[in-house]
């Protein structure tokens, strides 16, 4: 059953978390609007009526004759296809759960650089950026990473990973998410990292798995950029 990913073809994003997903396993996909034509395909399908369960926003999958956004679904419909869930219920649900937790993160490191809206450019919302940025640095993002190190120290079958003794989606995104923090507010991950060990060897752990890796050297993965939801802008890291 083949798989089109639709997502902004200019940034890694939330679409990453699919794509890790996709190249881990190693499965044939194709990353639609990266191809001839693909924005008008994104676009349209974007904005077809003809669709039952229509998306909100990319990323989206199309596989099977079935339409699903919203990165957690996705990722909760592919994961057992990908082999990227535990075998139990139980454990599906909380990678899920895992999931959207590292969804609320995702939200929070976004509203760093626009607190105001996405209808404003960086520069018009730059004091309440520093403003948030602060916060985000002292109070949300320790409390974020020391929760999902917790979730390591207390994981029964050991702190290689964040559900069970296998690789899964969440640690992927989990990588992720970390690349994209340690890309956006290095100081704040040096002091920060240093408290959360357990979730920096996770990183190098996902980074080493060798789909992951090879993915990671091709082209196919993009660098971060200031158009992208972890911005390299220093005076919100500082
Ligand atoms: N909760 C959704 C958020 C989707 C989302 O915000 N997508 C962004 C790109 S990363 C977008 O294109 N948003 C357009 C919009 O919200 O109008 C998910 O996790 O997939």
């Amino acid at each position: 059953m083949q798989i089109e990913l639709y997502y902004w073809p200019d940034i890694q994003g939330r679409g990453e978390f699919i794509r890790l997903a996709l190249e881990a396993a190693g499965v044939d996909y194709i990353d639609v609007a990266r191809g001839e034509d693909g924005m008008t395909q994104l676009l349209d399908t974007l904005q077809s009526t003809a669709i039952l369960h229509p998306p909100f926003a990319p990323p989206f999958i199309r596989t099977g004759g079935a339409v699903i956004a919203q990165v957690a679904t996705i990722l909760q419909a592919l994961g057992p296809r990908l082999q990227l869930v535990p075998p139990d219920e139980a454990g599906r649900l909380w990678v899920h759960q895992c999931q959207l937790t590292i969804a609320d993160l995702v939200v929070e490191v976004h509203d760093t650089h626009h607190p105001l809206g996405n209808g404003q450019y960086y520069e018009d919302q730059k004091p309440e950026a520093l403003r948030r940025s602060a916060e985000f640095r002292n109070e949300r993002l320790p409390k974020f990473l020391h929760y999902f190190e917790s979730i390591l120290e207390r994981n029964p079958d050991g702190d290689a990973f964040l559900v069970g003794a296998a690789l899964t989606y969440a640690d992927l995104s989990m990588f992720q998410m970390l690349a994209g923090l340690g890309h956006a507010f290095p100081k704040a991950m040096a002091r920060v990292g240093a408290e959360v060990p357990r979730l920096l060897a996770l990183q190098q752990r996902v980074a080493h798995v060798p789909n992951v890796a090879r993915y990671l050297q091709s082209e196919r993965r993009l660098d971060f950029n200031n158009d992208d939801i972890w911005r390299q802008y220093p005076e919100l890291d500082d």
